[in-house]
């Protein structure tokens, strides 16, 4: 027989990429939205799977054969096992939900109505490749020269990188902040994303290792004796029984709240309620780089989200003691509306771990090319949908609505603009203005809808804003529309967004003093009559008569009643003014009126971090306040 010249790694490179490619395209539901999303996964199949076979060439000619036969099988196994999954869960598998308790019972039950006899085809390539092996094995691979082993290797890792280089252009952070399990695999595929999942749950397991509950101790005194305050006795029980509609003001800032464009009100609807509600105009967003879920964890938990990273993909399994858990104990159905992915902020496993009963995520809504723009399905329509819903599930609810529309790039159909774009050398910024009146409209059409529903009544209406929507990229064109230099300090301001709580039959009133999302979990538990002596929380009762005396932002930034400090600079909060600092006679060292809080600041996001990393709740008795030993906890556990 003539002597093939094509080795064997490559072949098989070639059938297990392309066997992984179609499997990508079309059995799972992977949304591609452009050409450049195609492109990356079509090679990505490719790229991987001759960087696995290239590895081949490493080794002697008899023991290449062996590791190809089982690196093909191993991951057709791995490819395999996600369909599998996948069918039933429409995620991929990550360590976390493959040992959640529920899942895997779920799993093992209906597991044979998941597979099916044609998945056998999946194998074929195994098939052929274990064919040539036998056959022709001894052609078919060498012992390369170093040269050729060299450039197999050399051109795999840069063809990895590639693919890395071109993922970070299309997502950019990808990596850091993780985002969604879809966009990992699409980017980066799904064999990198195990690997990565692994990394991840490693690192955080071994942060959990090293821990234990002595260093609650002295988070416990700061917590429960330096910083507690009363929670307002007026506002004790006012919504008790109620359901509360919480809704997620997309990248809506307090700036464009009370303003014009062009002369324009910008959000007549939400400013009309400002009349009618409790509205805190000094409320600031905590978040980092988990932007949206950073705002869902600081609201649940009273807990500050981590400095990197998002705490929904880093440690989604810690112990917490949530407020849909808490709420969940007091006869409340919490639950969640979002018409995205479940897996967008690995929402599907915290979620569960919180105490959510469910999650009505984009399966649950009927999303056509029409009704959608941007991000997914329009905010009007997500309300619309989400209403019957609503009639059904129990009462009272603690339910979550997050809107889409309001979010980077702010695309919205013309035929949905009542407002004129801005004329910056923002484009960002020019349509911003546009999606902010639609989801002003949205709302409105909302409490319509609840009115005309019934639920109004029996309910408090909550909106916040989540995060910003306007980065400091876009200085110049901020600068022109406030008509006011864009410095630090205005940059600390602009991290203010709106805060409502509606009570129908309050007139409320609009509250000033600072207040963070970090407040949102004492103020909730209170006005829904549950009592919060026994929490342990960093935020304070935003009606209490007395509350701690700042805000800290996540990047060690905090705002005072009087000062504004952030980048090391204090300043005067009404005026925007520098304060300077004097020499300390004593120890030389220049102090001015932010000094005092910096350390607590410091001190306090660390503890917050320390609970997290640390999985320090577990070692807490929330219900007798006692610290825990491990024995005690494995216990428990037990
Ligand atoms: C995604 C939506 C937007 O589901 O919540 O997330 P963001 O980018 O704002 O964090
Ligand atoms: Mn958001």
């Amino acid at each position: 027989m003539k002597k093939l010249q094509i080795p064997l790694y490559l072949i098989a490179a070639l059938l297990f990429g392309l066997k992984t490619y179609i499997i990508y395209r079309f059995l799972f539901n992977i949304s591609l939205d452009n050409i450049m999303q195609e492109f990356i996964l079509f090679i990505n199949a490719f790229i991987v799977a001759f960087f696995l076979l290239a590895l081949s060439t490493l080794f002697k000619q008899r023991r290449q054969i062996k590791y190809m036969k089982y690196i093909t099988l191993i991951g057709s196994l791995i490819l395999y096992f996600n369909i599998v999954f996948y069918r039933n869960f429409s995620d991929f598998i990550t360590i976390p939900l493959l040992f959640q308790g529920s899942n895997a019972a779920d799993l093992g039950s209906s597991i044979l109505s998941l597979i099916k006899v044609w998945d056998i085809v999946l194998f074929l390539d195994v098939v052929i490749i274990w064919y040539l092996a036998k056959k022709y094995g001894d052609v078919l691979t060498a012992s390369y020269t170093k040269l050729h082993r060299r450039t197999a290797i050399v051109l795999s890792v840069g063809l990895l990188a590639f693919n890395y280089i071109l993922a970070e252009i299309e997502r950019p952070d990808l990596l850091q902040r993780t985002f969604d399990r879809e966009y990992l695999v699409k980017n980066i595929g799904i064999f990198n994303y195990h690997v990565y999942d692994v990394v991840l749950q490693t690192k955080s397991k071994a942060q959990r290792v090293f821990a234990d509950g002595n260093e609650l101790t002295h988070i416990e005194e700061y917590l429960k004796e330096e910083t507690k305050f009363e929670p307002s006795e007026e506002m004790h029980g006012v919504a008790e029984g109620k359901n509360v509609i919480f809704v997620w003001l997309e990248s809506l800032q307090t700036f464009v709240l009370n303003n014009t464009m062009n002369g324009e009100e910008v959000t007549p609807f939400l400013n009309s309620l400002i009349d009618e509600s409790y509205y805190f105009d000094n409320f600031y967003h905590q978040t980092e780089q988990g932007k949206t879920s950073d705002s869902e964890f600081l609201v649940d938990n009273s807990l500050y989200p981590l400095p990197s990273g998002a705490v929904y993909f880093t440690h989604a399994q810690n112990d917490y003691h949530s407020l849909p858990e808490i709420l969940g104990n007091n006869g409340y159905f919490p639950t969640v509306f979002h018409a995205n992915n479940k897996s967008f902020w690995n929402r599907d496993v915290m979620y569960d771990n919180l105490g959510y009963e469910h999650f009505f995520d984009v399966e649950s809504y009927e999303v056509t090319e029409e009704n959608s723009i941007g991000w997914g399905l329009k905010d009007k329509e997500f309300f619309e949908q989400s209403i019957p819903y609503m009639q059904e599930i129990p009462q009272p609810f603690y339910a979550r609505f997050i809107t889409l529309t309001n979010h980077y790039p702010f695309d919205l159909a013309p035929e949905d603009a009542t407002i004129d774009k801005y004329d910056s050398n923002s484009r960002t910024l020019n349509n911003y203005f546009q999606t902010v009146r639609y989801l002003d409209e949205s709302v409105e059409a909302f409490f319509q809808q609840l009115k005309d529903s019934g639920l109004y009544e029996d309910s408090i209406i909550v909106l916040m804003g989540d995060h910003y929507g306007i980065s400091d990229f876009h200085k110049k064109a901020m600068s022109t529309y406030l008509d006011e230099e864009y410095t630090d300090y205005l940059h600390v301001q602009l991290q203010r967004v709106p805060l409502y709580i509606h009570i129908p039959g309050h007139d409320g009133e609009v509250i000033s003093k600072i207040s963070g999302q970090i407040d949102i979990k004492p103020t909730l538990l209170n006005l829904l009559g549950v009592d919060t002596s026994n929490d342990l929380t960093f935020g304070t009762d935003l009606f209490a008569e007395e509350r701690k005396d700042f805000i800290a932002l996540r990047d060690g930034s905090f705002i005072t009643d009087e000062y504004v400090y952030t980048k090391e600079t204090c300043y005067d909060r009404f005026t925007g003014e520098i304060i300077e600092g004097v020499e300390d006679e004593e120890t030389g060292e220049v102090v001015n009126s932010c000094s005092p809080y910096i350390e607590q600041v410091e001190q306090e996001l660390s503890y917050s971090d320390q609970i997290i990393y640390g999985d320090l709740f577990r070692f807490y008795d929330f219900r007798d306040q006692t610290i825990l030993s491990e024995d005690e906890v494995i216990e428990v556990n037990n």
